[in-house]
């Protein structure tokens, strides 16, 4: 099956961010530090252009900490800094308004126009939320819980645009593609559950063994991605009649992954993704 998602709205996002970077004066760029590379929507690249950006690794704390060193130093090689975050720093995230004015070359006297940008799911209202230090963008676990842009104003100097997750019309890496589904950036009802956990499995079969078998007691998993679920399924009581419920199963397993119940487990390295 192939992997993709891009409902209407999405597209009106795209063409109002297009709009607004007339406007602003730097672009916060959200990804997953899961997944930095397949997070990155060319789309948003190519639009972003010339317009001063921060790049933020979110969701940290659901990562692997030696992956995200990695990335890190990927991304110094390309003399990018981007800053590795997650929502239990508010403080940290707070402090990047300096940063945010430093490089976009705005005096102190000056208003700032910041727009927040990154696919769906990736934590940008609630980043945007932590910024003004008050509950104002609606946040969901669930992709496209933004379904327009809006300017909020932070004080007198900081103007603040959260936006709606957009992701591209096609995914050419698949594989991309099926990490995007995993961590939750693709809605359920686009996908297969059990294509996507299979996936899942034949990955951290070979990457994240012992997370597998810590969360599912399970002694032995060399096998069969399918055998897997299947074990998966009997550990977790996701049955019917006549055996185990794989959908069930790969729900809970996607679930598990998507809050963290695994572990900190990150879907790419810098030396697994295509040359750039
Ligand atoms: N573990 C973890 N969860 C986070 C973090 N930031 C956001 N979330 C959760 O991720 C989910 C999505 O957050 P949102 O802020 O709604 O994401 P969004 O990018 O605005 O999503 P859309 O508006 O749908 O594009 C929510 O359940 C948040 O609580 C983080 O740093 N770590
Ligand atoms: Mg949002």
């Amino acid at each position: 099956m192939t992997i993709g998602w891009y409902p209407g709205h999405m597209n009106k996002a795209r063409k109002d961010i297009m709009k607004l970077l007339l406007q602003v004066d730097l672009v916060i760029e959200l990804v997953d530090a899961r997944l930095p590379y397949s997070s990155e929507n060319p789309l948003l690249n190519s639009l972003i252009g010339e317009t001063p950006r921060l790049k933020i690794l979110n969701k940290t704390d659901l990562a692997d900490p030696a992956t995200t060193k990695l990335w890190l130093e990927f991304y110094k090689q390309k003399n990018i800094t981007p800053y590795a975050l997650d929502k239990t720093q508010p403080e940290t995230i707070k402090k990047l308004l300096k940063t945010a004015r430093k490089i976009s070359g705005k005096k102190s006297n000056q208003v700032l126009r910041i727009m927040i940008v990154g696919i769906p799911n990736v934590g940008k209202s609630t980043f945007l939320n932590i910024l003004l230090d008050r509950k104002v963008a609606k946040v969901g676990n669930e992709p496209a819980v933004t379904k327009g842009t809006s300017e909020i104003i932070l004080d007198d100097s900081i103007k603040l645009i959260d936006t709606p997750g957009v992701l591209w019309p096609k995914i050419e890496d698949q594989n991309s593609a099926y990490r995007l589904a995993i961590t939750g950036a693709i809605k359920n009802t686009a996908i297969e559950f059990e294509d996507i956990a299979l996936f899942a499995l034949g990955f951290l079969r070979e990457e994240y063994p012992e997370n597998l078998k810590n969360r599912y007691q399970l002694p032995e998993i060399n096998m069969d991605a399918g055998l897997l679920l299947e074990a998966i399924g009997r550990k977790r009581g996701c049955l019917r009649k006549g055996g185990v419920d794989y959908h069930k199963a790969s729900e809970a397993l996607l679930h598990d992954i998507r809050n963290g119940a695994l572990g900190r487990i990150s879907l790419e390295k810098p030396e697994s993704i295509p040359a750039c």
